[in-house]
């Protein structure tokens, strides 16, 4: 019990700790030819390469979310309907999976793996990240 204790602190204190050294410098989205903001996120355990990401309103964006993971699934969730931002995908390890949507509003919205194991809880590992939507 006392082991389980101390796992469990560690995920829950030193594992949030650990995950901020992690957070990368805004990525801006490349237009490409199409008019279509395309952007590759590495999808590892447990982070996202890059966190945040910025893209600009109403124009589509779409995500090739690529994991580099030889046996733990992934997932991709960000939800706010009402910013036209609406997700909710499973990554297989090894795989790449694209997402297309086109954002409605302004802001910053958190995106996160909802995967959860015993006491692996991925997004509170630090497995989020921020899409900034900008005009
Ligand atoms: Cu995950």
């Amino acid at each position: 019990m006392k082991k389980i204790l101390l796992l469990f602190s560690f995920f829950l204190v030193t594992a949030p700790l650990l995950s901020l050294g992690l957070k990368s410098k805004p990525y801006k989205a490349l237009v490409d030819t199409d008019g279509v903001q395309r952007i590759e996120i590495k999808v590892d355990s447990y982070y996202f390469e890059p966190d945040h990401i910025v893209v600009t309103v109403n124009a589509p964006v779409e995500i090739t979310l690529r994991s580099v993971t030889s046996l733990i699934p992934h997932n991709f969730t960000i939800h706010y309907p009402d910013a036209g931002l609406d997700v909710n995908i499973d990554i297989p390890h090894g795989r790449d999976v694209k997402v297309r949507f086109v954002p409605q509003k302004t802001g910053k919205f958190e995106f996160y793996c909802n995967k959860k194991l015993l006491f692996i809880n991925h997004r509170e590992k630090g497995m989020v990240g921020v899409l900034e939507v900008v005009n």
